[in-house]
């Protein structure tokens, strides 16, 4: 325990302004506990099974349940990844509605159980790989947004979509921080699109826990996992390109693309390797997390050190 480092425990994207926040935040950011220690109040996840095969399409091993649902980053909970499963456990996510609108022909607010019920859920077995240099396999369920985006017919001006997490103070628990709230994100239309691009509504067959961004998140599995926003209730589509939460909070560190790449450091850390969550060894990153096949057509032409 006692090798470690401070660096493991504390989120990097504040690694060097922890100070500040602590605080801000005071005792409920000083009580970290270390990754897998008990927890009294947390309700004990079940040892589910992973599901068949067990792995994904490059052999490696679907991360367990217990470190998928008690490892998160959700800032409007918590700066601890460890605390975040118990301080959203009252999160209400129903009833939920999420309106899609901008520049579309056909603007609607769903309800989430007319999203699951007219999108039945498929099963998508990806590699989550944080921006902070960790990573799982996660199996999620959802459906793609291509299909979502069909029904409200984008206009011909939308170049972008945008995304809002709900930010509800009365309920998450991160009321102090000074970010600017609500949470929010963005893919260019063809990213959006994309076969790749899922509104996940689940894990391991399980819908998803409040930790998680219940009850809708968005995953885009080759992109720092930041893209990947949780608890969403507007989507809309623009003709700018909309400014994300973390290229507001640092726009030196953090870019709009966001595309996992070895090849181009965080200015603080290098992205060349990761720890992939439940192994001891590092193993090396891979161009778009190991999604190039399908993905790299989009940036052929970008230079992707200056479109980080
Ligand atoms: N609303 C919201 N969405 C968010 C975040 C957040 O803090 N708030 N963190 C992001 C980051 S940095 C990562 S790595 C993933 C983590 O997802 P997980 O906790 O399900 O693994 O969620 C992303 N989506
Ligand atoms: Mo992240």
């Amino acid at each position: 325990m006692s090798q470690i480092k401070s660096s493991q425990i504390t989120p990097e994207h504040l690694y060097l302004s922890r100070r500040r926040f602590l605080v801000g935040a005071g005792a409920l950011v000083a009580s970290t506990v270390l990754f897998g220690a008990c927890r009294t109040g947390v309700p004990e996840p079940p040892d589910l099974p992973p599901p068949s095969p067990g792995t994904d399409e490059l052999g490696d091993k679907i991360t367990p349940y217990k470190d998928i649902t008690h490892y998160n980053n959700f800032y409007e909970f918590s700066l601890e990844k460890e605390d975040v499963a118990q301080l959203a456990q009252n999160f209400q996510t129903s009833p939920w509605t999420v309106t899609v609108g901008g520049l579309v022909r056909q603007p609607q607010t769903f309800d989430i159980d007319d999203l699951r019920r007219r999108f039945p859920a498929e099963e998508r077995i990806y590699r989550l790989r944080c921006v902070e240099a960790w990573s799982m396999v996660i199996p999620w369920d959802g459906f793609p947004l291509a299909k979502l985006l069909e029904v409200v017919e984008p206009k011909a001006e939308a170049k972008y979509v945008r995304f809002e997490s709900l930010y509800d103070p009365k309920q998450m628990t991160m009321r102090e921080i000074p970010f600017e709230w609500p949470y929010v994100e963005g893919l260019r239309l063809d990213e959006a699109r994309h076969n790749l691009t899922l509104l996940a509504t689940g894990i391991y067959g399980r819908p998803l826990l409040p930790q998680s961004g219940a009850p809708l998140r968005l995953v885009v599995p080759w992109k720092y996992g930041y893209k990947s926003i949780k608890s969403i209730v507007k989507i809309d589509l623009v003709e700018e390109m909309p400014l994300p939460f973390w290229v507001n909070q640092s726009a030196s560190e953090y870019g709009f693309y966001a595309n996992v790449n070895p090849a181009v450091s965080h200015p603080r850390w290098s992205q060349a390797s990761e720890r992939r969550i439940g192994e001891t060894k590092r193993r090396p990153t891979l161009l778009f997390n190991g999604y190039d096949k399908e993905v790299a057509l989009f940036y052929q032409a970008m230079d992707l050190e200056k479109l980080f």
